[in-house]
């Protein structure tokens, strides 16, 4: 069966941000796979991708990208399945241009837009097994027990060391 969520950047330079998703899922027993699709590099593999994604098998989709970050809402407009956007840090204006690049889409082309970074790139991928676990009980138990495990790690006090 293929993998439910399909990790997709803009570049190899993506990659230490999104596998902070890639981690995640796999700490979830979430199956992805993760490809370099450029909007602006390699226009025919994100159309391709973009149009088979369903086909293809896959339930969400994780993009991220930096700078004029148009992948995830050009990919948005290519499929119906949800879209969750990463803004990769960028080195000239530390994400803000990919943050503002992927939020602002136009009414009905939805990309759910997450934070800058790492941060973001793990919250897409909790997102999209929650996602997932609407319809896959054993996931959302793995789920629960995952978010149970991380509220009872916060110390109820600081300490020095
Ligand atoms: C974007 O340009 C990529 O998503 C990346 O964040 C940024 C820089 O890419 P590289 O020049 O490092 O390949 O398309």
């Amino acid at each position: 069966m293929a993998a439910p969520v399909a990790i997709v950047m803009g570049s190899q330079s993506d990659w230490p941000t999104m596998r902070c998703a890639a981690d995640v899922l796999g700490e979830l027993g979430v199956e992805f796979e993760a490809r370099i699709v450029s909007a602006h590099r390699t226009p025919e593999r994100m159309f391709e991708f973009g149009r088979g994604a369903a086909d293809a098998g896959f339930k969400v989709i994780i993009a991220g990208a930096g700078g004029a970050a148009h992948l995830p809402g050009m990919l948005a407009s290519l499929t119906h399945l949800p879209v969750l956007g990463v803004p990769v840090k960028s080195k000239a204006l530390k994400g803000l241009d990919s943050l503002l690049s992927i939020v602002q889409m136009p009414a009905g082309v939805p990309t759910g837009t997450l934070a800058i970074g790492e941060a973001g790139a793990t919250n897409a991928g909790i997102l999209a097994a929650s996602i997932l676990a609407l319809s896959d009980d054993p996931l959302s138990q793995r789920l629960q027990a995952w978010r149970a495990e991380r509220t009872a790690a916060v110390a109820e006090r600081p300490t020095d060391s």
